[in-house]
C-alpha cells in the first residue's frame, strides 16, 4: 500500500478531470436536470480565506451527489466584478479597476481550482465583460420601455465619502453600508426602477419557495405591506396649491380621536403651505435642523420628540367637522405613506409622547386601558358618534366606507438605480435635444464603458464619464441630431440580477441576440434547484433578482415565476478568535496553506464536519486532524479488501444499508456534518473486520467521494477502474435490511438524559458507545469520562469526572 500522499493525488486528479472534461454540462441529455448555484464572488484584492469556500464545498458535494443519482447537473461559477468594492480597491492601489479585476480573478480562480470543484468552467461569466453587460443593459431597456425605469429628482441617500447616490437597501442604520459614513439626503438626478410595482408579487411568491423561514421573513418585513386607509383633512384657509392633506393610517377606527395632524419636514405639503404659514422662519429653521438626522435617530422609540406648529393653518376632521392644528415633526417620515399622519395621542405611543410634550388634547375613542398611558389595542368605540359600541374590527370597514378609502402601503421604496461612479455598466440611454430620452437600439449594444485616465468620483453629482466629451456626444438614434449619452452607471447589484440566466446562455450560442433563441434552454434549466449563499443577501440581491426575474417572466423571456426554488444559507466561518476573518484583524487563514499541509479533501471534510451548515462556527486548525484521520482510515481499508463478494456478517451489512440511506438523505437536506459522522461510524466498523469485501468497499468509496473526491478517485483506480468514480451511480439501499431488530438506546450524561440513538439490538457496547458519544459531544466536553454504564439495548450513561 502506498502512503496517502494528498499532494500528489490531488494534483493528479485535478489534471485528469480537466483532461477528460468530466464536468462539462450534459446539455442534450434525457436525464432530469439539476441546477446548482453558488452566489458568485466579487473578486476582492485579498483573495479567498477559508470561510469563502464553505458554501462552494457544499454545492460541490450536492452536485456530485446529484450527478451520481442520475441528474444532468449545471454547476457553474463566475465573477461579480463591477461596483464600489472593486473600484475603491483600484483607487487605493492606483491601478485601473479593469486590471485589478483581472488580477484578482486570476488569483481567485487559482485558489478555487486546488479545492477540486466540479465547476463547468466553460460557462464562466464575468459581469464586467461587455458581452455580458450588453444583456444587463438590454434588460434595463426592456424595463425602461415598459415604464419601469424613470428619471427622478427627488432627494435620495447620498454618501459623502463614496460620492454617490445610494438605494435604501445600501444603508445600514442610516449609514453607508460600504464605508460607514452617515448618509445625507440630496436631490440629484437619478434613474429609478419601479420595484414597488412588484411588491405584491414579490410577497406572494415567497409562499411557494423552499427557503429558510428567516429569509422569507426578512423579505416580508423589507417589503412591509400595510393595509389601512387614506383620509382627507380639508384646509380651513384658502391655498391655491392645496385643498386638503391626505393621511395614511392603519387605524381608521380611531378617526374620531384625531387631535392634530403632523407633516414630515420633507413633505411637499409644507412647501405648498409656505405662504399661509405665519411662523415660516421658525418652521424653516426646524426643517434645516432635521436634515442632519438619520431616519433611525428620528424614529427610535423613547427618543424625545420635537416639532413646530404651523401657525395660521388648520384642517378639518372629516368625521365630525372639528378643526385641528397642523404640525411639522421629524417622527413622521417623508418617504412613507403620504408623509402626513393623523395623530391620535390616546392610542398611539409616538403621538402620545408628542401631545404630552406640547400640551395637545388627548381624546380617547377606544374603551379600555389605564390612566396616563396610550391604549394601543383594538376595542369598542366610544366618543365616535354613530359608531359607538362597535368593535374596531367592524368599525374600521364602516369608517373607511363613510369618510375615506382603502389603501395599501409598502415600506419598500423604488430602487435608486444610478450611481455617479465609474466602474459600472453605462445606462444605455441618450438624451436628445429634440426627442428627449431615447433608448440605445439593440444593435448598438453594448454601450461600452470607455477607458478613462481619471476614474475617481467627481462629487458633483455627475459620474466621471460626464467629463469624456468624445464618449458623451453622440447622434440621436431617432433624429440624427445632437445627443448626449446618459453618464450615470448602474449599481453593483445590477449584474447579479440575472447571472444565473447567463450561465445557461453561455453554453448555448454564447450571448448572441435575439433573446428568443434561449427560450427552450431557459425552460429546460429553470428554476435554479439549489441556491447557496450568505444570509447578508436576504434583502438585497435576493429581492432585486426576484424582481428582474418576475419582470422577465411577464415579458415572456423566462417561463418560471421565481428564479430560485430552494435556498440554503451558509453560516459564516469565523476566525479562531471568534471575530470576522479579515486582513484588518490579522486573523485570516488562507486555504492554500491548509491545502498544502492537510490536503483539499481534508479541508472539505473538515469544513462540512464543523457543525450544522447554517451555523456560524469558529475555525480551529487543530481540529483538522480528526478529518484527516478519517480519510486515512478509509485509505488504509484498501489493505483489508478481499476480492470476493461473499456474505459479510449481518451487522455490517445492516449498517452499510443504513449508512447509504442516511448519507443520501443528509446530503439532500444539507446535514453534511451528520452524514460524515455516520460515515465515520461505518469506517470504524469496517476497520474492525479482518477482511472487507470489495463490493462493500466500493459502496463506501461512492458515499465518501462527494466529500473527498480526489482520494476516492485514487482508490477507485487502485481497485482497477479506468473511469472516474464520478461517473458511477449512487449506491442504493435495501429497505428490508433496515427493518431489523432495532432498539432505541437512551443516552445519559451523569444520569441526565441528553439524547438517544437507534442501534441494532446485537450491537457491541463499543459500537453503541462511539455512536452515543457523537450524539452528546456537547455535554461530554464538560469533563473527562470516568465510567460508562451500558444496559444492553436500553440505556447508556456516561459518568464524568467531578470538576474540582
Ligand atoms: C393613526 C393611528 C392611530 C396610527 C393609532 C397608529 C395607531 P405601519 O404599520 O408601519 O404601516 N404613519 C403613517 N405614515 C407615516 C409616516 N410617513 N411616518 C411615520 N409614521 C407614519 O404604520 C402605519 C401607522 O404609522 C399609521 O397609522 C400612522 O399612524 C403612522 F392608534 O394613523 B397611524
Ligand atoms: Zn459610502
Amino acid at each position: 500500500m502506498k502512503q496517502y500522499d494528498h499532494k500528489k493525488i490531488e494534483k493528479k486528479w485535478q489534471k485528469e478531470w480537466a483532461k477528460q472534461e468530466l464536468f462539462k454540462t450534459e446539455e442534450n441529455s434525457p436525464k432530469p436536470k439539476c441546477f446548482v448555484l453558488d452566489m458568485f464572488p466579487y473578486p476582492s484584492g485579498e483573495g479567498l480565506h477559508v470561510g469563502h469556500p464553505k458554501g462552494y464545498i457544499a454545492t460541490d458535494i450536492y452536485s456530485r451527489y446529484k450527478k451520481m443519482s442520475g441528474f444532468a447537473v449545471l454547476h457553474p461559477m463566475g465573477w461579480d466584478a463591477f461596483g464600489l468594492p472593486a473600484e475603491n480597491y483600484a483607487i487605493k492601489n492606483k491601478i485601473h479597476p479593469r486590471e485589478a479585476v483581472e488580477k484578482n480573478i486570476k488569483r481567485f480562480k487559482e485558489q478555487l481550482s486546488i479545492i477540486g470543484f466540479n465547476y463547468d468552467w466553460e460557462r464562466e461569466i464575468n459581469t464586467t465583460d461587455p458581452e455580458y453587460y450588453k444583456w444587463t443593459q438590454w434588460i434595463f431597456l426592456q424595463m425602461y420601455k415598459k415604464g419601469l425605469a424613470y428619471e427622478s429628482h427627488e432627494p435620495i441617500n447620498w454618501c459623502p465619502s463614496c460620492q454617490t447616490g445610494l438605494a435604501n437597501e445600501d444603508l445600514e442604520d442610516g449609514t453607508c453600508e460600504r464605508c460607514g459614513s452617515v448618509v445625507e439626503k440630496r436631490p440629484i438626478r437619478q434613474w429609478v426602477l419601479r420595484i414597488t410595482d412588484y411588491a405584491d408579487k414579490l410577497l406572494q411568491g415567497l409562499e411557494k419557495l423552499d427557503w429558510p423561514e428567516s429569509i422569507k421573513e426578512s423579505q416580508r418585513n423589507w417589503i412591509g405591506r400595510s393595509e389601512g386607509a387614506e383620509f382627507e383633512f380639508k384646509l380651513t384657509t384658502k391655498n391655491l396649491q392645496l385643498e386638503a392633506i391626505r393621511v395614511f393610517t392603519t387605524r381608521p377606527d380611531t378617526l374620531f380621536g384625531v387631535t392634530y395632524v403632523v407633516l414630515s419636514p420633507e413633505s411637499n405639503y409644507v412647501q405648498s403651505l409656505k405662504d399661509n404659514i405665519l411662523n415660516w422662519t421658525e418652521v424653516e429653521k426646524y426643517i434645516e435642523e432635521v436634515k442632519h438626522k438619520t431616519e433611525i435617530e428620528r424614529t427610535t422609540e423613547g427618543k424625545e420628540k420635537t416639532g413646530v406648529e404651523l401657525q395660521g393653518i388648520k384642517v378639518t376632521n372629516p368625521a365630525h367637522g372639528e378643526d385641528v392644528s397642523v404640525w411639522v415633526a421629524d417622527y413622521v417620515l417623508g418617504g412613507y405613506g403620504t408623509g402626513a399622519v393623523m395623530a391620535v395621542p390616546a392610542h398611539d405611543e409616538r403621538d402620545f409622547t408628542f401631545a404630552k410634550k406640547y400640551n395637545l388634547e388627548i381624546k380617547q375613542v377606544i374603551s379600555g386601558g389605564v390612566e396616563n398611558e396610550p391604549y394601543l389595542e383594538n376595542g369598542n368605540l366610544i366618543h365616535s358618534g354613530e359608531f359607538n359600541g362597535l368593535h374596531s374590527d367592524k368599525a374600521i370597514e364602516k369608517i373607511i366606507n363613510t369618510f375615506g378609502k382603502k389603501k395599501v402601503t409598502y415600506k419598500l421604496r423604488d430602487w435608486v438605480f444610478s450611481r455617479q461612479r465609474y466602474w459600472g455598466e453605462p445606462i444605455p440611454l441618450i438624451h436628445c435635444e429634440k426627442c428627449g430620452v431615447i433608448a440605445v437600439p439593440e444593435k448598438d449594444l453594448p454601450v461600452k464603458l470607455p477607458d478613462v485616465k481619471k476614474y475617481e468620483p467627481t462629487g458633483t453629482g455627475e459620474s466621471p464619464l460626464a467629463g469624456i466629451d468624445e464618449w458623451v456626444n453622440v447622434d440621436c438614434p431617432e433624429c440624427g441630431g445632437k445627443g448626449k449619452r446618459e453618464t450615470n452607471t448602474m449599481p453593483q447589484w445590477a449584474g447579479s440580477c440575472w447571472y444565473y440566466l447567463a450561465y445557461i446562455m453561455r453554453g448555448n450560442t454564447n450571448f448572441k441576440f435575439p433573446i428568443s433563441q434561449y427560450k427552450d434552454v431557459f425552460k429546460k434549466w429553470l428554476p435554479v434547484d439549489m441556491y447557496v449563499g450568505g444570509a447578508e443577501h436576504a434583502t438585497r440581491h435576493l429581492i432585486y433578482a426576484r424582481f428582474w426575474h418576475k419582470f422577465l417572466f411577464d415579458i415572456g423571456v423566462v417561463s418560471t415565476e421565481e428564479p430560485f426554488k430552494r435556498l440554503q444559507h451558509v453560516g459564516l466561518i469565523q476566525a479562531s478568535d471568534g471575530r470576522k476573518m479579515s486582513k484588518r484583524y490579522g486573523n485570516v487563514i488562507n486555504p492554500d496553506d491548509i491545502i498544502e499541509t492537510w490536503g483539499a479533501d481534508t479541508m472539505r471534510v473538515y469544513e462540512m464536519f464543523m457543525g450544522p451548515f447554517a451555523n456560524s462556527i469558529s475555525w480551529n486548525t487543530d481540529s483538522m486532524i480528526g478529518s484527516r484521520r478519517f480519510l486515512e482510515k478509509v485509505w488504509r481499508l484498501q489493505e483489508k479488501v478481499k476480492d470476493q463478494t461473499e456474505k459479510e456478517t449481518g451487522d455490517l451489512e445492516i449498517l452499510l444499508h443504513k449508512t447509504v440511506k442516511k448519507v443520501g438523505e443528509d446530503i439532500e437536506s444539507f446535514s453534511f456534518n451528520t452524514a460524515i459522522s455516520s460515515l465515520m461510524i461505518l469506517v470504524n466498523e469496517m476497520e474492525k473486520q479482518e477482511e472487507v469485501s470489495i463490493s462493500y468497499f466500493e459502496i463506501l468509496l461512492k458515499l465518501v467521494t462527494p466529500f473527498a473526491p480526489h482520494m476516492t478517485d485514487e482508490l477507485w483506480s487502485v481497485l482497477g477502474s479506468k473511469e472516474s468514480i464520478y461517473l458511477e451511480n449512487w449506491p442504493s439501499f435495501n429497505t428490508e435490511k433496515l427493518v431489523s431488530n432495532e432498539v432505541v438506546v437512551a443516552i445519559q450524561v451523569n444520569g441526565k438524559t441528553r439524547g438517544s440513538i437507534t442501534v441494532e439490538r446485537e450491537s457491541t457496547e463499543d459500537f453503541v458507545q462511539n455512536k452515543a458519544k457523537l450524539e452528546v459531544e456537547k455535554w461530554l466536553s464538560e469533563g473527562n469520562v470516568r465510567r460508562v454504564v451500558y444496559v444492553k439495548g436500553r440505556l447508556i450513561n456516561f459518568v464524568l469526572e467531578q470538576k474540582s
